[in-house]
């Protein structure tokens, strides 16, 4: 006999947004002052063959293949300086709370209040993110005690797919009685491991938090409610989107800034593989709900490339990813890493109606891909 579960609910997002934009045109003044320097400091041996150019970077190029205008990020002095690259952050001591920690309470808050619940209400916090700040104690942890809450919290990663991972362990602890109202936060400092100083990827990211509210629907009083209709998740191992960062690296002797250190990727490859597998794992998880793709009211997905949620979209419906079908917020917040699909759900469901269905899906590195289903109650 199959398990009967309690209905369980989102009833809250919130969404920590940096102060600071830099808009494709600063970035790529940046990366081309670096460049000419770069060119400059090694004249003879490009003169002799030695050495390639740096080739300048272009706005027309960036827009064109991946859809993004500009990114939020907490510093910005650092990565606009062509002499540096990357952000400058302040080391906190240990009685500080850490700047994961610190965007990810801002994030919580708000989606506590939309849910109508205090950090006392919480008794699991999962903090999920494509790369964590340190080893340990988790950030979770941290955040756990900075709101208030009970029960105990984690830190996973699975990349880009870090929130819905992190969503279903958070149903299940959810619908199996073990958590009663669970929060999951996806702060993502793409910023600090990010090769701001390689064109082929210095365009792509920006930093964010997002935070997720679930909880059993008999307990949730938010205004807005969606059901979470079933979770899929699913990985194959690629190298194609990589970093090398790890414990490992004092003792293999590495260069700190060798560039296999910080994100790189095989974009090309990536594009071409994961969208298929993206819409054929929607299609599946849809199937085993008893849902056609176009009966779905809306698609929120992961956010890398203008292009790449085009053709997912038309795979499945056979429309232009739109606001309509499938808002995007890569414009405005470049790639989030795991918080991107949780932006898209936070700002564009307001218009939905009871009874609708929609599709929070991510991929990414991994390779990973996990799809949430939900119902507007
Ligand atoms: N300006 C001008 N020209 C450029 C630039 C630039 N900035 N960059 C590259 N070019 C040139 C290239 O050199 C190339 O020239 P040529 O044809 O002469 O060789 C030409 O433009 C075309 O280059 P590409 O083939 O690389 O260009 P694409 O059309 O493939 O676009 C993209 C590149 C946008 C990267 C695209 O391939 C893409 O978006 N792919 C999908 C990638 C993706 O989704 N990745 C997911 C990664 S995120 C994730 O999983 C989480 C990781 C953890 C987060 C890490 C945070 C730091």
């Amino acid at each position: 006999m199959q398990a009967s579960f309690p209905p369980v609910v989102i009833s809250g997002t919130g969404l920590y947004r940096p102060p600071h934009v830099i808009t494709n045109a600063e970035l790529v003044e940046a990366f081309n002052a670096y460049a000419d320097r770069q060119n400059a400091l090694h004249a003879d041996a490009i003169a002799a063959g030695e050495r390639a150019a740096m080739t300048h970077s272009s706005v027309e190029f960036i827009e064109k293949a991946s859809g993004i205008k500009q990114r939020y990020v907490i510093e910005k002095e650092g990565v606009l300086d062509p002499a540096r690259m990357y952000p400058r952050f302040a080391p906190r001591g240990d009685d500080q709370i850490s700047l994961m920690a610190e965007i990810a309470v801002d994030a919580a808050k708000q989606a506590l209040q939309q849910a109508g619940k205090t950090g006392a209400d919480i008794d699991a916090v999962l903090c999920s993110s494509a790369n964590m700040q340190r080893a340990y104690p988790a950030m979770a942890v941290e955040i756990q005690q900075a709101l208030g809450a009970g029960g105990y919290g984690f830190d996973m990663n699975v990349a880009c797919s870090s929130a819905t991972f992190a969503l279903e362990q958070a149903y299940n602890a959810v619908r199996s009685g073990a958590s009663k109202c669970v929060l999951v936060v996806n702060p993502e400092i793409t910023s600090a491991h990010l090769e701001w100083r390689d064109r082929d990827c210095h365009f792509i990211f920006g930093d964010v938090c997002t935070a997720v509210i679930i909880e059993r629907a008999d307990t949730a009083t938010g205004s807005e409610q969606w059901e979470i209709l079933g979770t899929q998740l699913a990985t194959q191992f690629s190298s194609n989107i990589r970093n090398n960062f790890g414990f490992m690296n004092r003792a293999e002797d590495r260069d700190p800034n060798a560039r296999d250190l910080t994100f790189y990727q095989e974009g090309r490859k990536v594009f071409k593989e994961v969208v298929p597998m993206a819409a054929a794992h929607i299609e599946t998880h849809l199937g085993k709900l008893g849902l056609e793709p176009t009966q779905v009211s809306r698609y929120w997905l992961h956010q890398a490339n203008q292009g790449m949620n085009q053709l997912v979209i038309k795979k499945l419906v056979g429309a232009d990813a739109g606001d309509e079908v499938a808002p995007l917020i890569l414009n405005e917040y470049a790639n989030t890493a795991s918080a991107g699909s949780i932006i898209a759900f936070h700002h564009h469901r307001g218009d939905l109606k009871a009874g609708d269905a929609g599709v929070i899906c991510s991929f990414g590195a991994g390779y990973s891909i996990g799809s949430v289903v939900v119902k507007k109650r």
